[in-house]
């Protein structure tokens, strides 16, 4: 039997921002429920939530105070188990963000460790009587000062989200036991937050120094030794529960180390950020990135494939704000090789929102920004500057339903702005227009489910050239060609098998001359469904 999530594609909700059921402004469960007709109707298979659980919120949800309750912000435990069942009736399956790095500094366990030296959770945190030279990735020391032991705790994140010391065999337990709740709640996997954090250097060395980036070479705090055998032990422990799923979130510019989380005994799959996090497109290193993704991978690892989340610039707007290039962009994620996951709203083409108004910002990212730049002197538009650059409230606004009032998400007002543009881009307005991002996206979704060559298929061939990407993915059943012209030029391609060729999708034409030089148009990308039999397109 395939496992279901090697079929599937997931989508990323934001809790607070998708739909809102009661009225106060913060998206939550019985507004998802709502609208679950929709996502399956998009066609998705999988979701992943953002954490739900109790937090003071410092950073949404990426600060648990409590691993077993449901944030009242988004409803009750009751309400979250109506969502799991209404989902699962629908074949949607659900993945909860499990943050194991750290805790809220409001958690039991971190009030308990701090509130004396020789407390049994002492040693659940990462206490030191010096600092040494670690800087949070959110700006400013890793190390808090806490008068009351006269000692530091180590953060990678905000202060207020204080890393465990899992070398402590009493934390892995107590988060074996967090899994478990929740796997027996139903849930169907987990995305594991910051998953190689999970062990720092235990020399505490000071970080090297990038002269050329001016920013800390994080060689000491995160993909330490002693990392993977914790995650075996959580796929151990997580796969005795028959098609569970764990998609880690490692944040590495080295494929060669990415490639030792994912595959046999390890997580299902992994993040690479080297794609979705590209600062403006770029089709060579997004080539590269595929093809290095093939050569390290081995036989039992899957790659991912994202473009958005929560964490940065939506690509619509990152890429320049073209349709062209996001309907190109989104027909590669759903038929290159790899699971997929779409962010909420990008099925519409949702926009960046960026703010002047620092009242407005939410983000901690981009308000600590904000204050480290005013203390090294900056200017207020200085610093506004840096704020916006590392403030990810832009692709954190709401849901855009219709040109209502708040754009369908809620009654009342939302958390966060809603940007005034927003009114023009919504689901309302796509749902029925063939022509629509959305109808698009629907398209291709309802391609990959249909053809297994897109679901498993390996590549025969995976080119770049002239500014396009195409490849082809075949099993046994078929062949299928993808064609991504991403420049402003038409170029030709030499294919073998005119005849029985067949255009699956074009997002130029609607039919197709039988020719043996195709021409793909200016932007256009373009799926042909060829023979097994035959190479489909020529060597050059
Ligand atoms: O993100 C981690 C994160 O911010 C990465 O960009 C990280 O800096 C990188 O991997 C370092 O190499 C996760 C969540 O997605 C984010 O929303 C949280 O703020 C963060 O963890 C802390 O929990
Ligand atoms: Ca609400």
């Amino acid at each position: 039997m395939v496992k279901w999530w090697k079929q599937s594609t997931f989508y990323e909700i934001y809790m607070p921002s998708f739909k809102d059921g009661n009225g106060d402004g913060i998206g939550d469960f019985a507004g998802m429920t709502s609208k679950l007709d929709y996502l399956k109707e998009l066609g998705i298979d999988g979701l992943w939530l953002t954490p739900f659980y109790p937090s003071p919120k410092v950073d949404n949800g990426y600060d648990i105070s409590d691993y077993y309750e449901i944030d009242p912000d988004y409803g009750t435990m009751a309400d979250f188990e109506t969502f799991i069942q209404e989902a699962h009736q629908r074949g949607i399956k659900v993945i909860a963000d499990l943050v194991l790095n750290h805790t809220s500094s409001d958690h039991q366990w971190f009030q308990e460790s701090k509130s004396s030296k020789d407390h049994p959770k002492r040693d659940w945190y990462i206490w030191r009587d010096f600092p040494n030279n670690w800087v949070s990735f959110f700006g400013g020391p890793a190390w808090e000062y806490d008068a009351k032991t006269n000692q530091y705790y180590y953060h990678a994140f905000a202060k207020e989200q204080v890393d465990l010391n899992w070398a402590n065999p009493e934390v892995k337990q107590a988060m074996f036991d967090v899994m478990k709740f929740w796997l027996e709640k139903g849930v169907d996997g987990f995305r594991l937050d910051v998953i190689n954090f999970l062990k720092v250097n235990d020399s505490f060395q000071d970080n090297p120094y990038d002269l050329e980036k001016k920013e800390q070479i994080h060689l000491f705090d995160k993909d330490q030794e002693g990392v993977i055998a914790i995650i075996e032990e959580i796929a151990e422990f997580v796969h005795q529960y028959p098609d569970k799923f764990l998609v880690g979130e490692v944040g590495s510019e080295e494929l060669d180390i990415l490639k030792l989380y994912s595959g046999l005994n390890k997580l299902d799959v992994v993040f690479n950020f080297n794609i979705g996090s590209m600062a403006k497109f770029d089709v060579d290193k997004l080539y590269q990135q595929l093809v290095g993704t093939e050569q390290a991978y081995d036989s039992t690892q899957i790659p991912t494939l994202f473009f958005s989340s929560h964490d940065m610039s939506r690509h619509i707007s990152r890429f320049g704000g073209d349709e062209d290039l996001a309907k190109l962009v989104a027909t590669l994620m759903l038929t290159a090789k790899g699971v997929p996951f779409i962010y909420f709203g990008d099925e519409i083409g949702m926009r960046d929102w960026i703010t002047d108004d620092l009242s407005k910002m939410k983000d901690v990212q981009g308000i600590t920004g904000y204050k480290l730049a005013l203390q090294e002197g900056k200017s207020h538009e200085e610093a506004l500057l840096v704020a916006n650059e590392k403030s990810r409230d832009k692709s954190r606004t709401p849901m855009q339903w219709n040109a209502r009032a708040n754009v369908g998400f809620s009654e009342g007002k939302p958390w966060i702005t809603v940007p005034e543009d927003g009114y023009k881009v919504t689901v309302e307005d796509q749902i029925n227009d063939p022509e629509s991002m959305l109808s698009f996206y629907k398209k291709l979704l309802k391609l990959r489910k249909k053809h297994s060559s897109l679901q498993f298929g390996d590549y025969e061939f995976l080119r770049n050239e002239d500014g396009m990407i195409y490849f082809v993915r075949t099993d046994t059943v078929e062949k299928v060609l993808v064609v991504l012209n991403f420049t402003d030029q038409p170029k030709t391609l030499e294919v073998e098998v005119a005849a029985t060729m067949k255009l699956l999708l074009s997002t130029k034409r609607t039919g197709l001359d039988r020719e043996s030089v195709v021409t793909i148009l200016a932007n256009e990308a373009v799926i042909l469904k060829g023979d097994i039999g035959n190479g489909l397109v020529k060597e050059r």
